[in-house]
């Protein structure tokens, strides 16, 4: 044999030998940290969560149309990289080794989100039927795989047509419009579908779309961004009253219509960061529950309650929309679950000195946040600017939750951390501090929940790393690592770790 041919073949060989043994190394996780699916209740579900927008790719393709983000992302300097979704990670083609992932990983479920313009082109009026099929594969197919779908029914991406037409959100005209759509989707996919959300996050919406503009549309006053045009002391609060009654209309027409036939159930997805009050002072913890009210209680009050919460009514005023009694009527109760996202905590304080001359949504809070205190960090940092690592926040989210909204039924419906997007393949997988996040905010959540909490579900964000809104591509929040090249899927170590959490004892 040729020296070359030899020496290739050693490579080779010792190549291969590596990536077995370094697949072995991810494979023998074995701190659980005591957690185990038997450590929550019987019947507890666990799934990993993702959108359409930042998994599927064929935004322009299959006779979907653009949605606000696909315009957005196109202008130069919103996105990281000036990256686009068009391919994101190619779930659209990819979907069957995805959900197998999920099964061999010993998951029960996934929180997958309908693109509404991949049904409607145009937001109304004509179906795309290629878009419809695929939503019937992706389903039958968790199902056949013994993966329980749940279905959410927009994530951030509004049909640009109807921005186009009228608005948006800003419009009432949007809360037919989006009934007409939630419907079509009972209707066709509700068979398989038994769990539903009607929107994730309405308040990243509101306050990125139409209070600072950093999400589109990307409006808002001029004294407080770079914006073409918007009010950040209305329209944040009137595109979050469309919101709510675009959720309660639909609510509302699948209780009617479906839920009685299809035996499911419907709720809404809601972020929550928790504020802890950075002294003991009565200021700062008004401060803090003044943060509490206007980023959770914005629509969980509502919802819960009939009305936004009383230190909105007093602070916003007049600005703040009013329901009618039917209305009223409608939102109240309107849902059978809420999910919260949970990922990270603030301090919360009275602010000093003289009040801003700009009114907006986040000055309406009057709270100044902080991330130490008494020079400590609250918690170490993770990729994301925002995301601070603190357990304990998870802990303090579900009391919170138990105690100022009664006996809801809440999941976990997102909660993770994100790597650098520059992470290599090996130091993507060996993501140990991952696992350390997910053992400790899981830990937390069980302590809630050993003292009442009715929490139902915990869906880990995300399953793959995906196309991260601004930060593109330089965010990974995966347990599975995405080579940005090929579109190969790696699961990391932190898979290997729900794996063995998640095992089923015979
Ligand atoms: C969620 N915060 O948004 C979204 O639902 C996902 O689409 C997104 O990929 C994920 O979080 C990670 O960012 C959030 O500032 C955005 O606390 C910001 C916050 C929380 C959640």
């Amino acid at each position: 044999m040729k020296a070359w041919l030899l020496c290739y073949a050693f490579t080779a060989i010792l190549c291969i030998a590596n990536a077995g043994r370094q697949h072995r190394n991810l494979e023998t996780v074995s701190d659980t940290g005591g957690l185990s699916r038997e450590s929550f209740p019987k019947g507890f579900v666990f799934g990993t969560a993702t959108s359409a927008y930042q998994v599927e790719g064929m935004t322009g393709q299959g006779g979907r149309g653009p949605c606000i983000w696909d315009v957005y992302v196109k202008q130069p300097g919103h996105i990281a990289n000036n990256d686009t979704a068009d391919v994101a990670v190619d779930q659209y083609h990819r979907y069957k080794e995805d959900i197998d992932l999920l099964a061999k990983f010993n998951f029960d479920a996934y929180r997958f989100s309908i693109s509404w313009s991949r049904i409607f082109p145009e937001g109304v009026g004509r179906i795309n039927w290629e878009g419809v099929a695929y939503y019937n594969r992706l389903i039958d197919y968790m199902v056949k795989k013994g993966i329980t779908p749940y279905g959410n029914l927009n994530h951030y991406d509004l049909p640009l047509a109807l921005q186009e037409k009228y608005g948006g959100y800003l419009n009432r005209q949007i809360v037919e419009d989006y009934a007409n759509y939630a419907e079509f989707c009972f209707k066709t996919f509700g068979d398989r579908v038994k769990n539903w959300f009607t929107f994730n996050e309405p308040r990243i919406v509101a306050a990125l779309g139409f209070d600072n503009g950093l999400n589109p549309p990307s409006r808002c006053s001029k004294e407080v961004a770079n914006c073409t045009a918007g009010n950040s002391a209305n329209e944040p609060y009137i595109a979050a009253h469309n919101l709510l009654l675009c959720h309660a209309e639909a609510v509302k027409r699948y209780r009617q219509n479906f839920q009685e036939k299809q035996k499911g159930r419907i709720g809404i997805l809601l972020d929550f960061n928790w504020y802890e009050p950075l002294t003991r002072s009565k200021a700062d913890n008004y401060a803090a529950q003044r943060a509490r009210d206007f980023h959770v209680g914005w629509f969980l009050h509502p919802i819960r309650y009939g009305e936004y919460p009383r230190t909105m009514q007093e602070i916003v005023g007049e600005r703040l929309p009013k329901f009618t009694e039917e209305e009223i009527k409608m939102v109240n109760g309107s849902a059978d679950y809420v999910g919260i996202n949970q990922y990270t905590t603030s301090y919360i304080s009275n602010p000093e000195g003289p009040k801003p001359n700009v009114t907006s949504y986040q000055n309406d809070w009057n709270a100044a946040f902080a991330n130490a205190k008494n020079g400590v960090q609250i918690g170490p940092k993770a990729n994301s600017w925002w995301l601070y690592i603190v357990p304990w926040g998870m802990y303090k989210t579900v009391t919170y939750l138990k105690e100022r909204y009664g006996d809801v039924n809440i999941f976990i419906s997102e909660n993770g951390m994100d790597d650098p997007g520059n992470a290599t393949l090996a130091n993507g997988l060996k993501d140990t501090t991952r696992i350390e996040f997910f053992k400790d905010y899981m830990t937390q959540l069980k302590k809630a929940m050993d003292e009442g909490a009715n929490v139902t579900g915990y869906f880990a964000w995300s399953l793959l790393d995906n196309f991260e809104w601004l930060l593109g591509y330089t965010s990974r929040f995966g347990i599975v690592y995405v080579d940005r090249i090929n579109l190969r899927r790696y699961p990391k170590m932190s898979a290997y770790w729900f794996k063995k959490v998640l095992e089923k004892k015979r």
